[in-house]
């Protein structure tokens, strides 16, 4: 555990946690100038998770996540063209226009899919790693979920199935501690919503600081060795915070604001930024943002010129074809 971090390393988190952050500004801007249709839900504040977890993944593994999944999306290597590209609804889109901030999805980088029923991905990711158990593939299936899924059935199906199959699966819960507007503890009888309850399935359950990038890294590298060995599941608890609203309707006013303050003082960003600094060369974490910056510009204005998906198109990708 806590292997050592290189000055590669932070750089490289930096790079992707700099571009995720700067993505859903720009996403942000969108849909308050009209541009967007629907709705979004940010994971400013929860950057450390999705980068900390790729961190230790291999590229064929496979993630899961939520209506907030921007973060995972991007932290597994989907283009920010075709990510900014879906969510405004144009053709070159990574569902080509007709899935939207919610249901990002790109299988040639292992995203089997965002999804907006809450729970309902947890019993998919259960199958992305039967599947791999029975074909012998040595992938695992990572599930990233919030607080309030541990309190729907399909999560607890989920789970008790991958541990009595011993199955490659790891599920990441991000709590953020708030369920849309509800308090994790109001709605939860044990401390730690995810972690705790792995003792009823037989599984390890650990929780971790889900804005320490390396602490995230070596939890789900641990996971991921059981996993591959045959040994089975394991929960992943991720402490963290959502900077913004549940979704972009949300003002969150119902938070305490020294909570806020609190946790806005443990940015992860700015926290993986500090580390940089403190190992690189001088002027080498602007360098990084610069970047960053400009591949976003670029990315959005390629998205922005991109066509909408022609009418005829409509049915495509949306039944599967008889063999
Ligand atoms: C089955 C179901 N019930 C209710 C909702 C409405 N809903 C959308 S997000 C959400 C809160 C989920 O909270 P949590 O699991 O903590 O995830 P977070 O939004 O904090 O990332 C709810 C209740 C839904 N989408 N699906
Ligand atoms: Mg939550």
């Amino acid at each position: 555990m806590n292997a050592a971090v290189s000055t590669d390393e932070l750089t490289d988190w930096l790079r992707m946690m700099t571009l995720i952050r700067g993505f859903e500004e720009r996403v942000k801007n969108l849909f308050s100038q009209g541009l967007v249709r629907g709705t979004t839900h940010l994971a400013t504040g929860q950057e450390a998770v999705a980068v900390g977890a790729s961190a230790a993944l291999q590229p064929d593994d496979w993630v899961l996540g939520t209506y907030r999944g921007h973060h995972h999306a991007l932290a597994r290597g989907m283009s920010p063209a075709s990510a900014f590209a879906e969510i405004l609804g144009r053709s070159t889109g990574v569902c080509r226009g007709k899935g939207g901030s919610m249901h990002l999805t790109d299988v040639s980088h292992g995203v089997m899919g965002s999804y907006a029923i809450v729970g309902a991905h947890l019993p998919i990711a259960v199958g992305c790693a039967w599947s791999s158990k029975i074909q012998d593939l040595g992938r695992v299936a990572v599930c990233f979920f919030g607080d309030g899924t541990t309190t729907i059935g399909a999560f607890h199906e989920a789970v008790n199935l991958a541990a009595v199959w011993k199955l490659p699966a790891i599920f990441v819960c991000e709590n953020n501690r708030y369920s849309e507007y509800t308090p994790i503890d109001q709605v939860s009888p044990v401390a730690h919503a995810a972690a705790d309850r792995a003792a009823g399935y037989g599984i390890p359950g650990v929780v971790i600081d889900g804005n320490d990038v390396a602490a995230i890294r070596d939890a789900v590298d641990v996971a991921a060795d059981r996993a591959r060995r045959g040994a089975g599941p394991t929960i992943v608890e991720a402490e963290t915070y959502r900077h913004g609203g549940h979704s972009r309707a949300d003002p969150a006013t119902y938070r305490p604001e020294q909570e806020v303050e609190h946790w806005l003082q443990r940015d992860p960003v700015a926290a993986v930024r500090r580390q940089l600094e403190a190992t690189a060369e001088p002027g080498r974490a602007e360098q990084v943002e610069t970047e960053a910056s400009d591949q976003l510009d670029r990315a959005l204005e390629e998205a922005l010129a991109a066509p909408e998906p022609d009418l005829s198109t409509l049915t495509d990708d949306v039944y599967a074809r008889a063999l």
